[in-house]
Protein backbone atom coordinates (compact mmCIF):
# COMPACT_ATOMS: atom_id res chain seq x y z
CA UNK A 1 0.00 0.00 0.00
CA UNK A 2 1.12 3.49 -1.09
CA UNK A 3 1.20 6.43 1.30
CA UNK A 4 3.15 9.08 -0.49
CA UNK A 5 2.76 12.30 0.58
CA UNK A 6 3.91 13.91 3.60
CA UNK A 7 3.68 12.63 7.04
CA UNK A 8 2.52 14.98 9.91
CA UNK A 9 2.35 14.67 13.54
CA UNK A 10 -1.43 14.84 12.89
CA UNK A 11 -0.58 11.01 11.35
CA UNK A 12 -0.53 10.25 15.08
CA UNK A 13 -2.84 9.22 17.62
CA UNK A 14 -3.62 11.73 19.91
CA UNK A 15 -1.72 11.43 23.53
CA UNK A 16 1.52 9.45 21.14
CA UNK A 17 4.92 10.87 22.67
CA UNK A 18 7.84 11.89 20.81
CA UNK A 19 11.30 11.30 22.61
CA UNK A 20 15.28 10.99 22.56
CA UNK A 21 17.10 8.22 24.50
CA UNK A 22 20.29 8.02 25.74
CA UNK A 23 22.16 5.37 27.98
CA UNK A 24 24.11 5.95 31.46
CA UNK A 25 27.26 5.26 30.22
CA UNK A 26 27.17 6.19 26.39
CA UNK A 27 26.91 10.25 28.23
CA UNK A 28 26.77 10.19 31.43
CA UNK A 29 30.92 10.61 32.81
CA UNK A 30 31.64 10.83 36.42
CA UNK A 31 33.39 7.65 36.70
CA UNK A 32 34.90 7.75 40.24
CA UNK A 33 31.75 10.61 41.34
CA UNK A 34 29.05 11.21 43.27
CA UNK A 35 30.11 8.05 45.55
CA UNK A 36 29.49 5.95 41.91
CA UNK A 37 31.11 2.65 41.62
CA UNK A 38 32.11 1.11 38.54
CA UNK A 39 30.28 -0.96 36.57
CA UNK A 40 31.51 -3.53 34.23
CA UNK A 41 31.97 -1.44 31.30
CA UNK A 42 33.94 0.68 33.08
CA UNK A 43 36.04 -2.15 33.59
CA UNK A 44 35.98 -3.32 30.30
CA UNK A 45 37.15 -0.14 28.94
CA UNK A 46 40.14 0.41 30.98
CA UNK A 47 41.71 -2.37 28.86
CA UNK A 48 42.02 -0.33 25.68
CA UNK A 49 42.33 -3.19 23.03
CA UNK A 50 38.56 -3.25 23.57
CA UNK A 51 37.56 -0.50 22.58
CA UNK A 52 38.39 1.01 18.44
CA UNK A 53 39.82 3.99 19.68
CA UNK A 54 40.90 3.29 22.80
CA UNK A 55 38.71 5.73 24.77
CA UNK A 56 36.07 4.76 27.70
CA UNK A 57 32.92 6.54 29.34
CA UNK A 58 35.15 7.76 31.81
CA UNK A 59 34.09 11.63 30.83
CA UNK A 60 31.72 10.23 27.91
CA UNK A 61 29.67 13.57 26.90
CA UNK A 62 29.69 14.94 30.62
CA UNK A 63 26.33 14.67 30.48
CA UNK A 64 26.39 14.30 34.35
CA UNK A 65 27.37 17.49 34.84
CA UNK A 66 25.36 19.17 32.03
CA UNK A 67 22.20 17.65 32.19
CA UNK A 68 20.60 20.97 32.86
CA UNK A 69 21.25 22.29 29.35
CA UNK A 70 20.46 18.56 27.66
CA UNK A 71 17.15 18.68 29.09
CA UNK A 72 16.79 22.38 28.04
CA UNK A 73 17.99 21.80 24.89
CA UNK A 74 15.33 18.86 24.66
CA UNK A 75 12.63 21.17 25.80
CA UNK A 76 13.14 23.75 23.15
CA UNK A 77 13.00 21.22 20.36
CA UNK A 78 9.86 20.40 21.13
CA UNK A 79 9.95 17.02 22.90
CA UNK A 80 7.41 15.28 25.42
CA UNK A 81 9.45 12.29 26.84
CA UNK A 82 13.20 11.45 27.74
CA UNK A 83 14.22 8.16 27.63
CA UNK A 84 16.97 7.57 29.90
CA UNK A 85 18.95 5.13 31.69
CA UNK A 86 19.98 4.63 35.50
CA UNK A 87 23.36 3.26 36.35
CA UNK A 88 23.34 -0.04 39.04
CA UNK A 89 25.79 1.18 40.54
CA UNK A 90 25.43 4.65 41.45
CA UNK A 91 22.46 3.93 43.04
CA UNK A 92 24.24 0.48 44.84
CA UNK A 93 27.93 1.30 44.36
CA UNK A 94 28.65 -2.41 45.35
CA UNK A 95 25.51 -4.34 43.63
CA UNK A 96 24.40 -5.95 46.74
CA UNK A 97 21.27 -3.94 47.54
CA UNK A 98 22.33 -3.09 51.07
CA UNK A 99 23.70 0.20 51.26
CA UNK A 100 21.49 3.22 48.80
CA UNK A 101 24.39 5.49 47.45
CA UNK A 102 22.01 9.11 48.53
CA UNK A 103 24.29 11.05 46.08
CA UNK A 104 23.16 8.93 43.05
CA UNK A 105 19.72 8.97 44.39
CA UNK A 106 19.77 12.74 44.50
CA UNK A 107 21.72 12.93 40.94
CA UNK A 108 18.47 11.15 39.35
CA UNK A 109 16.34 12.80 41.77
CA UNK A 110 17.49 16.53 40.13
CA UNK A 111 17.55 15.06 36.35
CA UNK A 112 13.75 13.92 37.00
CA UNK A 113 12.98 16.92 38.76
CA UNK A 114 14.34 19.07 36.23
CA UNK A 115 12.63 17.04 32.92
CA UNK A 116 9.03 17.54 34.48
CA UNK A 117 10.02 20.89 35.28
CA UNK A 118 10.70 21.40 31.56
CA UNK A 119 7.23 19.40 30.32
CA UNK A 120 9.18 16.18 29.62
CA UNK A 121 7.94 12.94 30.74
CA UNK A 122 10.47 10.66 32.31
CA UNK A 123 11.05 6.48 30.75
CA UNK A 124 13.56 5.26 32.78
CA UNK A 125 15.66 2.42 31.94
CA UNK A 126 17.02 0.46 34.80
CA UNK A 127 19.47 -1.46 33.04
CA UNK A 128 21.50 -0.53 30.04
CA UNK A 129 24.19 -2.69 30.28
CA UNK A 130 26.25 -1.43 32.87
CA UNK A 131 26.16 -3.86 35.90
CA UNK A 132 27.91 -3.42 38.87
CA UNK A 133 31.22 -5.03 38.71
CA UNK A 134 30.98 -6.44 41.75
CA UNK A 135 28.25 -8.35 40.87
CA UNK A 136 30.38 -9.67 38.12
CA UNK A 137 33.30 -10.84 40.49
CA UNK A 138 31.35 -11.80 43.73
CA UNK A 139 28.37 -13.68 42.20
CA UNK A 140 28.99 -14.15 38.50
CA UNK A 141 26.64 -11.59 37.06
CA UNK A 142 24.01 -12.36 34.70
CA UNK A 143 25.28 -16.54 34.62
CA UNK A 144 24.17 -16.52 37.91
CA UNK A 145 20.63 -17.03 39.19
CA UNK A 146 21.16 -14.89 42.25
CA UNK A 147 21.50 -11.87 40.35
CA UNK A 148 17.46 -12.38 39.58
CA UNK A 149 17.42 -11.46 43.34
CA UNK A 150 20.11 -8.28 43.34
CA UNK A 151 18.26 -6.78 40.00
CA UNK A 152 14.99 -7.13 41.92
CA UNK A 153 16.47 -5.23 44.93
CA UNK A 154 17.73 -2.39 42.32
CA UNK A 155 14.46 -2.23 40.96
CA UNK A 156 12.59 -1.63 43.88
CA UNK A 157 14.93 0.90 45.34
CA UNK A 158 14.38 2.61 41.91
CA UNK A 159 10.61 2.30 42.14
CA UNK A 160 10.50 3.78 45.95
CA UNK A 161 12.77 6.81 45.22
CA UNK A 162 11.23 8.04 41.64
CA UNK A 163 8.39 6.35 41.00
CA UNK A 164 6.34 9.17 41.92
CA UNK A 165 7.22 10.76 38.99
CA UNK A 166 8.39 8.42 36.83
CA UNK A 167 5.33 6.35 35.15
CA UNK A 168 6.96 4.15 32.49
CA UNK A 169 9.58 1.93 33.37
CA UNK A 170 11.96 -0.54 31.24
CA UNK A 171 13.58 -3.16 33.23
CA UNK A 172 16.18 -3.89 30.60
CA UNK A 173 17.53 -2.26 27.28
CA UNK A 174 18.25 -5.58 24.45
CA UNK A 175 19.06 -8.81 26.89
CA UNK A 176 19.88 -10.22 23.73
CA UNK A 177 23.18 -8.09 23.22
CA UNK A 178 24.22 -8.93 26.65
CA UNK A 179 23.74 -12.16 26.23
CA UNK A 180 25.43 -12.52 22.71
CA UNK A 181 28.07 -10.21 22.82
CA UNK A 182 28.82 -10.09 26.52
CA UNK A 183 28.61 -13.42 27.46
CA UNK A 184 29.09 -15.49 23.78
CA UNK A 185 31.00 -13.55 21.79
CA UNK A 186 33.00 -10.88 24.09
CA UNK A 187 32.97 -7.72 22.09
CA UNK A 188 30.73 -6.39 25.43
CA UNK A 189 31.24 -6.47 28.44
CA UNK A 190 32.29 -8.69 30.95
CA UNK A 191 33.50 -10.04 27.21
CA UNK A 192 33.25 -13.13 28.22
CA UNK A 193 33.59 -15.93 25.00
CA UNK A 194 34.53 -19.27 26.41
CA UNK A 195 31.58 -21.18 26.26
CA UNK A 196 30.43 -19.83 23.35
CA UNK A 197 27.89 -22.31 23.36
CA UNK A 198 25.52 -22.45 27.04
CA UNK A 199 26.30 -19.20 28.25
CA UNK A 200 24.39 -16.75 25.91
CA UNK A 201 21.32 -18.77 27.05
CA UNK A 202 22.22 -19.01 30.54
CA UNK A 203 22.76 -14.78 31.03
CA UNK A 204 19.51 -14.32 28.79
CA UNK A 205 17.50 -17.19 30.61
CA UNK A 206 18.55 -15.19 34.31
CA UNK A 207 17.46 -11.53 32.56
CA UNK A 208 14.02 -12.93 31.67
CA UNK A 209 13.45 -13.66 35.48
CA UNK A 210 15.18 -10.89 36.58
CA UNK A 211 12.64 -8.71 34.36
CA UNK A 212 9.51 -10.59 35.30
CA UNK A 213 11.22 -10.50 38.93
CA UNK A 214 11.23 -6.51 39.29
CA UNK A 215 7.51 -6.28 37.26
CA UNK A 216 6.14 -8.74 40.51
CA UNK A 217 7.58 -6.67 42.13
CA UNK A 218 6.10 -3.01 40.89
CA UNK A 219 2.62 -4.99 40.90
CA UNK A 220 2.79 -6.18 44.45
CA UNK A 221 4.39 -3.47 46.00
CA UNK A 222 3.53 -0.26 43.84
CA UNK A 223 1.44 -0.03 40.90
CA UNK A 224 -1.66 0.84 43.29
CA UNK A 225 -0.04 3.44 44.14
CA UNK A 226 1.67 4.71 41.70
CA UNK A 227 -0.10 3.44 38.44
CA UNK A 228 3.06 3.17 36.39
CA UNK A 229 3.57 0.51 33.70
CA UNK A 230 6.82 -1.29 33.16
CA UNK A 231 8.40 -3.24 29.72
CA UNK A 232 11.25 -5.11 28.44
CA UNK A 233 13.02 -3.26 25.70
CA UNK A 234 13.75 -5.56 22.53
CA UNK A 235 16.08 -5.30 19.67
CA UNK A 236 15.14 -7.34 16.48
CA UNK A 237 16.22 -6.52 13.12
CA UNK A 238 13.15 -7.07 10.15
CA UNK A 239 14.74 -10.55 8.54
CA UNK A 240 13.02 -10.60 4.73
CA UNK A 241 13.14 -14.26 3.42
CA UNK A 242 15.72 -13.98 0.39
CA UNK A 243 13.58 -15.58 -1.84
CA UNK A 244 9.43 -17.23 -1.26
CA UNK A 245 10.96 -20.43 -1.34
CA UNK A 246 9.53 -22.43 1.88
CA UNK A 247 12.84 -22.86 3.31
CA UNK A 248 14.08 -19.47 3.58
CA UNK A 249 10.57 -18.30 4.78
CA UNK A 250 11.25 -19.99 7.11
CA UNK A 251 14.70 -19.12 8.09
CA UNK A 252 13.63 -15.83 8.22
CA UNK A 253 10.97 -16.67 10.69
CA UNK A 254 13.77 -18.70 12.98
CA UNK A 255 15.83 -15.50 12.94
CA UNK A 256 12.82 -13.41 14.60
CA UNK A 257 12.40 -15.98 17.36
CA UNK A 258 16.12 -15.84 18.07
CA UNK A 259 15.81 -12.03 18.88
CA UNK A 260 12.23 -11.19 19.89
CA UNK A 261 10.40 -14.94 20.55
CA UNK A 262 13.67 -15.58 22.54
CA UNK A 263 12.57 -13.45 25.45
CA UNK A 264 8.97 -12.66 24.65
CA UNK A 265 7.61 -16.14 23.59
CA UNK A 266 8.58 -16.78 27.43
CA UNK A 267 6.54 -14.11 29.37
CA UNK A 268 3.36 -14.07 26.87
CA UNK A 269 3.60 -18.11 25.80
CA UNK A 270 5.69 -19.69 28.89
CA UNK A 271 8.48 -21.00 26.74
CA UNK A 272 11.36 -20.37 24.60
CA UNK A 273 10.20 -20.51 20.94
CA UNK A 274 10.03 -24.23 19.19
CA UNK A 275 12.94 -23.24 16.96
CA UNK A 276 15.04 -22.42 19.68
CA UNK A 277 13.85 -25.48 21.60
CA UNK A 278 15.02 -27.79 18.37
CA UNK A 279 17.63 -26.24 17.74
CA UNK A 280 19.92 -25.37 21.00
CA UNK A 281 18.78 -28.33 22.80
CA UNK A 282 20.62 -28.98 26.52
CA UNK A 283 22.28 -25.44 26.21
CA UNK A 284 18.62 -24.07 26.59
CA UNK A 285 17.92 -23.69 30.08
CA UNK A 286 14.27 -24.90 31.61
CA UNK A 287 11.39 -22.92 32.92
CA UNK A 288 10.53 -24.34 36.52
CA UNK A 289 6.53 -24.23 37.18
CA UNK A 290 7.57 -21.36 40.08
CA UNK A 291 9.60 -19.41 37.20
CA UNK A 292 6.23 -19.56 34.71
CA UNK A 293 4.48 -18.72 36.85
CA UNK A 294 6.64 -15.78 37.62
CA UNK A 295 7.28 -14.75 34.05
CA UNK A 296 3.62 -15.25 33.04
CA UNK A 297 2.22 -11.97 31.48
CA UNK A 298 4.61 -9.78 33.85
CA UNK A 299 4.86 -6.77 30.98
CA UNK A 300 2.65 -3.97 30.61
CA UNK A 301 4.08 -2.90 27.01
CA UNK A 302 6.67 -4.20 24.66
CA UNK A 303 9.88 -1.65 23.95
CA UNK A 304 11.07 -2.46 20.32
CA UNK A 305 14.61 -1.19 19.46
CA UNK A 306 14.80 -1.22 15.65
CA UNK A 307 17.47 0.00 13.34
CA UNK A 308 17.88 -2.37 10.10
CA UNK A 309 16.94 -5.41 8.44
CA UNK A 310 18.67 -8.24 6.35
CA UNK A 311 17.66 -10.82 3.53
CA UNK A 312 17.68 -14.11 5.26
CA UNK A 313 18.49 -17.33 3.33
CA UNK A 314 18.09 -20.98 5.03
CA UNK A 315 21.63 -22.34 5.56
CA UNK A 316 21.30 -25.67 7.30
CA UNK A 317 25.24 -26.67 7.06
CA UNK A 318 27.53 -24.80 9.40
CA UNK A 319 29.72 -21.90 7.79
CA UNK A 320 33.62 -22.00 8.83
CA UNK A 321 33.62 -18.52 10.03
CA UNK A 322 30.45 -17.78 11.64
CA UNK A 323 29.98 -17.37 14.92
CA UNK A 324 28.15 -19.87 17.05
CA UNK A 325 25.37 -18.47 17.79
CA UNK A 326 24.16 -17.65 14.04
CA UNK A 327 25.46 -21.13 13.23
CA UNK A 328 22.60 -22.37 15.70
CA UNK A 329 19.84 -20.36 13.86
CA UNK A 330 20.80 -22.69 10.31
CA UNK A 331 19.99 -18.83 8.37
CA UNK A 332 22.37 -16.80 6.64
CA UNK A 333 22.01 -12.80 6.55
CA UNK A 334 22.62 -11.43 3.46
CA UNK A 335 22.87 -7.38 2.33
CA UNK A 336 21.87 -7.91 -0.91
CA UNK A 337 19.24 -9.77 -3.37
CA UNK A 338 20.63 -12.41 -5.16
CA UNK A 339 20.96 -9.82 -8.37
CA UNK A 340 23.46 -8.38 -6.07
CA UNK A 341 21.69 -4.85 -5.52
CA UNK A 342 21.71 -3.82 -2.28
CA UNK A 343 19.23 -4.08 0.22
CA UNK A 344 19.10 -0.46 1.16
CA UNK A 345 21.69 2.49 1.82
CA UNK A 346 24.30 2.04 4.70
CA UNK A 347 24.99 4.12 7.33
CA UNK A 348 28.56 4.33 8.85
CA UNK A 349 28.39 1.35 10.99
CA UNK A 350 28.59 -1.76 9.30
CA UNK A 351 25.60 -3.35 10.22
CA UNK A 352 23.26 -0.54 9.79
CA UNK A 353 21.07 -0.34 6.03
CA UNK A 354 18.51 1.91 6.08
CA UNK A 355 15.39 0.41 5.22
CA UNK A 356 12.04 2.11 6.46
CA UNK A 357 9.50 -0.60 5.76
CA UNK A 358 11.40 -2.94 7.94
CA UNK A 359 10.30 -1.01 10.66
CA UNK A 360 6.73 -0.99 9.54
CA UNK A 361 6.82 -5.09 9.17
CA UNK A 362 8.50 -5.70 12.62
CA UNK A 363 5.75 -3.51 14.74
CA UNK A 364 3.25 -5.67 12.24
CA UNK A 365 4.88 -8.78 13.13
CA UNK A 366 5.05 -7.59 17.31
CA UNK A 367 1.51 -6.50 17.31
CA UNK A 368 0.31 -10.30 15.38
CA UNK A 369 2.04 -12.55 17.40
CA UNK A 370 1.48 -10.75 20.60
CA UNK A 371 -2.16 -10.01 20.65
CA UNK A 372 -1.78 -6.32 19.79
CA UNK A 373 0.35 -5.70 22.78
CA UNK A 374 0.88 -1.77 23.89
CA UNK A 375 4.51 -0.88 21.60
CA UNK A 376 7.02 1.89 22.33
CA UNK A 377 9.91 2.11 19.24
CA UNK A 378 12.27 3.11 22.12
CA UNK A 379 15.24 3.93 20.03
CA UNK A 380 15.36 3.91 16.27
CA UNK A 381 18.33 6.49 14.41
CA UNK A 382 21.64 5.73 12.13
CA UNK A 383 24.82 6.99 12.66
CA UNK A 384 27.74 9.16 10.94
CA UNK A 385 31.24 8.43 11.17
CA UNK A 386 33.37 10.47 13.26
CA UNK A 387 35.43 12.90 10.52
CA UNK A 388 37.74 15.10 12.49
CA UNK A 389 38.61 17.23 9.15
CA UNK A 390 34.89 18.09 8.76
CA UNK A 391 33.79 21.65 9.58
CA UNK A 392 31.12 22.58 11.96
CA UNK A 393 28.75 23.20 8.84
CA UNK A 394 29.30 20.25 7.29
CA UNK A 395 28.96 17.79 10.51
CA UNK A 396 25.54 19.68 11.22
CA UNK A 397 24.16 19.21 7.86
CA UNK A 398 23.18 15.31 8.39
CA UNK A 399 20.89 15.22 5.29
CA UNK A 400 20.87 11.12 5.72
CA UNK A 401 19.83 11.14 8.86
CA UNK A 402 16.58 13.32 8.23
CA UNK A 403 15.59 11.41 5.14
CA UNK A 404 16.42 8.64 7.70
CA UNK A 405 13.94 9.92 10.31
CA UNK A 406 11.68 11.09 7.52
CA UNK A 407 11.37 7.23 6.03
CA UNK A 408 11.28 6.08 9.65
CA UNK A 409 8.19 8.10 11.51
CA UNK A 410 6.50 8.21 8.55
CA UNK A 411 6.41 3.72 8.26
CA UNK A 412 5.58 3.99 12.19
CA UNK A 413 2.52 6.06 11.00
CA UNK A 414 1.69 3.60 8.61
CA UNK A 415 2.24 0.72 11.16
CA UNK A 416 -0.46 2.07 13.53
CA UNK A 417 -3.01 2.62 10.61
CA UNK A 418 -2.31 -0.83 9.83
CA UNK A 419 -3.83 -1.29 13.65
CA UNK A 420 -0.74 -1.52 15.12
CA UNK A 421 -1.32 -0.09 19.14
CA UNK A 422 1.87 2.12 19.11
CA UNK A 423 2.46 4.75 21.45
CA UNK A 424 5.56 6.52 21.57
CA UNK A 425 8.45 6.81 19.64
CA UNK A 426 12.14 7.59 20.63
CA UNK A 427 15.04 8.84 18.47
CA UNK A 428 18.25 7.00 19.42
CA UNK A 429 20.28 9.39 20.08
CA UNK A 430 19.64 12.78 21.91
CA UNK A 431 23.66 13.07 21.65
CA UNK A 432 26.37 12.20 19.91
CA UNK A 433 27.79 9.70 22.62
CA UNK A 434 30.11 6.96 23.42
CA UNK A 435 29.38 4.16 20.97
CA UNK A 436 30.19 0.98 22.70
CA UNK A 437 33.00 -0.91 21.38
CA UNK A 438 33.18 1.91 18.70
CA UNK A 439 34.06 4.37 21.01
CA UNK A 440 33.19 8.06 19.63
CA UNK A 441 34.16 6.99 15.90
CA UNK A 442 30.39 6.25 15.37
CA UNK A 443 27.77 9.03 16.11
CA UNK A 444 24.13 8.64 16.51
CA UNK A 445 23.47 12.33 17.96
CA UNK A 446 20.82 14.28 16.57
CA UNK A 447 22.63 16.86 18.40
CA UNK A 448 26.17 17.24 17.52
CA UNK A 449 29.16 16.76 20.59
CA UNK A 450 32.42 18.93 19.64
CA UNK A 451 34.91 16.46 21.14
CA UNK A 452 37.51 19.21 20.45
CA UNK A 453 35.56 22.08 22.07
CA UNK A 454 34.64 21.65 25.55
CA UNK A 455 32.13 18.98 24.21
CA UNK A 456 29.69 22.03 23.14
CA UNK A 457 26.31 20.88 21.77
CA UNK A 458 24.58 21.83 18.13
CA UNK A 459 21.28 20.79 17.32
CA UNK A 460 22.07 18.91 13.77
CA UNK A 461 19.61 19.71 10.82
CA UNK A 462 17.88 16.78 11.94
CA UNK A 463 17.29 18.01 15.35
CA UNK A 464 15.41 20.89 13.30
CA UNK A 465 13.51 18.68 11.36
CA UNK A 466 12.42 16.87 14.18
CA UNK A 467 11.48 20.67 15.78
CA UNK A 468 9.84 21.78 12.97
CA UNK A 469 7.68 18.62 13.02
CA UNK A 470 6.89 18.19 16.64
CA UNK A 471 5.26 21.76 16.04
CA UNK A 472 3.22 20.40 13.41
CA UNK A 473 4.51 21.39 10.29
CA UNK A 474 4.20 19.25 7.34
CA UNK A 475 7.55 17.44 6.54
CA UNK A 476 8.16 15.39 3.35
CA UNK A 477 8.19 11.74 3.83
CA UNK A 478 7.88 8.82 1.17
CA UNK A 479 8.27 5.94 3.13
CA UNK A 480 9.67 2.47 1.18
CA UNK A 481 6.94 -0.04 0.65
CA UNK A 482 7.34 -3.06 -0.32
C1 LIG B 1 21.51 -0.15 20.43
O1 LIG B 1 21.78 -1.48 20.13
C2 LIG B 1 21.89 0.16 21.86
O2 LIG B 1 20.79 0.03 22.74
C3 LIG B 1 22.50 1.53 22.02
O3 LIG B 1 23.07 1.64 23.29
C4 LIG B 1 23.48 1.77 20.91
O4 LIG B 1 24.17 2.98 21.05
C5 LIG B 1 22.74 1.76 19.61
O5 LIG B 1 22.11 0.53 19.43
C6 LIG B 1 23.60 1.95 18.38
O6 LIG B 1 24.46 0.87 18.20
O7 LIG B 1 28.75 -5.37 14.05
O8 LIG B 1 29.66 -6.70 15.81
O9 LIG B 1 29.81 -4.31 15.93
C7 LIG B 1 21.37 -1.90 18.84
C8 LIG B 1 21.91 -3.27 18.56
C9 LIG B 1 24.10 -4.04 19.04
C10 LIG B 1 23.48 -3.43 16.83
C11 LIG B 1 25.54 -4.10 18.63
C12 LIG B 1 24.92 -3.46 16.43
C13 LIG B 1 27.11 -4.24 16.86
C14 LIG B 1 27.51 -5.51 16.28
N1 LIG B 1 23.31 -3.17 18.21
N2 LIG B 1 25.69 -4.34 17.24
S1 LIG B 1 29.04 -5.47 15.47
Amino acid sequence: TERGGEVTRADFPEGFVFGVATSAYQIEGARNEGGKGDSIWDVFADNKERIIDGTSGEVAVDHYHRYKEDIELMAKLGFGAYRFSISWSRIFPDGLGKEINEQGVAFYNNLIDFMIEKGIQPYATLYHWDLPHNLHKTVGGWLSDKIVEYFALYAEACFANFGDRVKHWITINEPLQTSVNGYGIGIFAPGLCEGIAAEPFLAAHHQILAHAASVDVYRRKFKAVQGGQVGFVIDCEWAEPLSDKMEDQAAAARRIDFQLGWYLDPIYFGDYPESMRQRVGDHLPKFSEKDRELIRNKIDFIGLNHYTSRFIANQPNPQPNEIHFYQVQQMERIDKWSSGEGIGERAASEWLYILPWGIRKTINYVARKYGNPIIYVTENGMDDEDDPSATLDQVLNDTKRVGFFKGYVGAVAEAIKDGADVRGYFAWSFLDNFEWAMGFTKRFGIVYVDYKNGLSRHPKASAMWFSRFLNGEAVDSKPDTN
